[in-house]
């Protein structure tokens, strides 16, 4: 039972990080102790990141300070409330959560339980934590889950990554006046129910064998026509940025990860990864300044914004995000997000975005696919 459930829980007593247990609406599989995952206190992740693959080596425990732990006591206890208050009301409270607004299909009480959460993780772990890594032998040839913004076969040519939110972007060669406007050329996958490409373990979801992407009145492609529906994080008509090509992205030092990618399905595989990091792109094309500070966050999508996520820009500067192009030593297939995609070994799968288009800097927090249907937007593992 999880403390937020336990109604005889003591909330004088310090939750610590190992006892806080699996955040709401998430899967409980067994994750590593929380402590292990901490980069010894000074360090740097940077520095210190097993980018290689390498056997997952134990990393000393380290014992955050006291003033980390009594903070993110107070913040469970808060958190807690919420959860203690609907179970002590009963029905009642069930009511009162099931009458609430919702948002993002998550009703307000519970989304903000979630949100509780989020601080706590941030607070504790400060996106210091590493993820473990494994030997290239293990790894397998992940499954394909997700087929949002994939359902069409894109003319890898046309591909650009747009970055929007850059400083001074008329400094780079690659700037546009307006990134909105790139016309992504892509064919539909099936045609008379066969698939155009077969690369993936799974099905390719032959539900949209007769798909074909409805235009404005301007003839322009229609966004965001999955299921989840438009992004409401959107840009302006003239939206000025970069626009980036492969070469741009290959041109940043080439990384291997072997990871475990987890799918909040219940399933996970572990992976062997390739590509630059994603830090390393941000560092080169550094965000524009609000209010003399960085924005907070990081908004992605796929080309129309079928599939659009938003990150904390601390979770992007994590030396093991990485922007892939290869998988399993070869290059990245389409339906495993060709030609870029991100793999966030501190994030679960659906923050793991396949065929990225754009990339933006913001400082409101962004639209995120999942949580738009109910999921919790941070996905911390
Ligand atoms: N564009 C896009 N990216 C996506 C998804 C999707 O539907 N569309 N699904 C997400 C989810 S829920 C998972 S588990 C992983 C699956 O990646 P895979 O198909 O390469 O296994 O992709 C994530 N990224
Ligand atoms: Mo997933």
């Amino acid at each position: 039972m999880s403390e937020l459930e336990d109604p005889n829980a003591d909330p004088n007593e310090p939750v610590l990080p190992e006892a806080a247990g699996p955040r709401a609406g998430e899967d409980s599989e067994p994750e590593p102790s929380a402590f292990e995952a901490i980069a010894p206190a000074g360090t740097d992740p940077v520095d210190e990141a097993p980018v290689e693959p390498t056997q997952g080596e134990e990393r000393p425990a380290v014992d955050p300070d006291a003033a980390i732990r009594a903070r993110s006591a107070s913040m469970t206890r808060r958190s807690l409330m919420v959860g203690a208050a609907a179970a002590a009301a009963g029905y009642a409270g069930y009511r009162w959560i099931d009458r609430s607004p919702s948002v993002g299909r998550q009703e307000l009480p519970l989304r903000k339980a979630f949100q509780a959460d989020a601080k706590v993780a941030r607070a504790v772990f400060n996106e210091r934590g590493l993820a473990p890594t494994y030997h290239v032998k293990d790894s397998v040839d992940l499954r394909f889950n997700g087929p949002y913004g994939l359902r069409d076969e894109l003319d890898v040519s046309t591909w650009r990554l747009q970055m929007a939110g850059v400083a001074n972007p008329e400094r780079f060669p690659q700037f546009q006046k307006d990134i909105t406007t790139w016309n992504y050329v892509t064919t539909p996958r099936y045609i008379g129910g066969t698939p155009v490409e077969s690369d993936a373990k799974g099905p390719a979801t032959p539900r949209k064998a007769e798909w074909t992407r409805a235009k404005d009145s301007f003839g322009n492609p229609m966004r965001g026509q999955e299921e989840a529906g438009e992004s409401e994080t959107s840009f302006d008509d003239a939206t000025p940025g970069l626009s980036l090509t492969m070469d741009d992205i290959l041109k940043l030092p080439r990384h291997e990860l072997v990871t475990e990618f987890k799918c909040i399905e219940g399933w996970s595989e572990i992976v062997h990864w390739a590509g630059v990091r994603l830090v390393d792109l941000l560092d080169l094309y550094p965000p524009a300044k609000v209010n003399g500070r960085d924005p907070k966050f990081v908004y992605m999508e796929t080309p129309y914004g079928d599939y659009y996520c938003g990150y904390d820009l601390s979770a992007c500067r994590h030396p093991q995000s990485l922007l892939v192009t290869e998988m399993a030593g070869k290059p990245l297939t389409q339906l495993h997000g060709a030609p870029l995609r991100l793999h966030m070994p501190i994030k679960y799968g659906y923050k793991q975005i396949k065929r990225i288009g754009l990339i933006a800097y913001t400082d409101q927090r962004p639209d995120d696919y999942w949580t738009k249907l109910g999921y919790d937007w941070y996905a911390g593992l």
